[in-house]
């Protein structure tokens, strides 16, 4: 039986659970207390020495970060697919997994973490205005890369949105407005019954 180790407000986990759903993967969720520090009790770090979630187990095999678990649940669980069969397909999916990382979920945690978590005066708008600015450039980008297309790759939803959805989610709360064809994709990941079930309280 897989074990997912998350946080019910944690985007990282939530890619995962997303996945777990559109792939129909029976998993027993077991939450992290957070609140509590339980992420960097022993027992966790044990499993997980960074200290983060989401952390997957199976059989006595640990593996973390979100997106090497998306690969190895699409390995394990092939069907439904959430790549395309062929090479260069896999590779763009791959692509896009990173750039999601790379220029959209660093910057979203430098914004929404403080929004949510931390009180108004321990903000460091500096580094928030920064942040909010390299997404935008970014959204441009994907905005030219899904001009007449519905999904990132290909003609179907995959695992380049299920790492998305967690993000773009929180759109509005860092009062970014994104361009036409970007939010036509955004509405159409948070739609997904995945995505709804999902959701966060905050
Ligand atoms: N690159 C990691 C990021 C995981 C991550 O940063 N998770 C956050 C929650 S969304 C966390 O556990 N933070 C606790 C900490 O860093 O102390 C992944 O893709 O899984």
């Amino acid at each position: 039986m897989l074990k997912l180790h998350y946080h019910p407000l944690s985007t990282y986990s939530r890619r995962v659970r997303i996945a777990l759903i559109e792939k129909r993967i029976g998993a027993e969720l077991i939450e992290v207390d957070m609140v509590q520090r339980a992420h960097r009790g022993p027992e966790y770090l044990a499993l997980n020495p960074y200290g983060r979630v989401p952390t997957l187990v199976e059989d006595g095999f640990v593996l973390y970060e979100s997106t090497a678990i998306l690969e190895y649940l699409e390995s394990t669980h092939p069907e439904p697919a959430l790549v395309p069969a062929d090479a260069r397909g896999r590779a763009l999916v791959a692509m896009h997994m990173k750039l999601c990382d790379i220029q959209l979920a660093r910057q979203t945690g430098i914004i929404i973490f403080p929004k949510r978590f931390l009180p108004r005066e321990r903000w460091d708008e500096g580094a928030m205005a920064q942040a909010k600015k390299e997404i935008e450039q970014h959204l441009a980008i994907l905005e030219r890369q899904l001009a007449g297309r519905q999904y990132l790759v290909g003609d179907r939803y995959g695992l380049a949105e299920v790492c998305y959805t967690p993000f773009v989610e929180f759109f509005p709360l860092m009062e970014i407005t994104p361009p036409p064809a970007v939010a036509a994709w955004c509405a159409r990941q948070l739609e997904r019954p995945s995505a709804r079930e999902t959701k966060p309280a905050v």
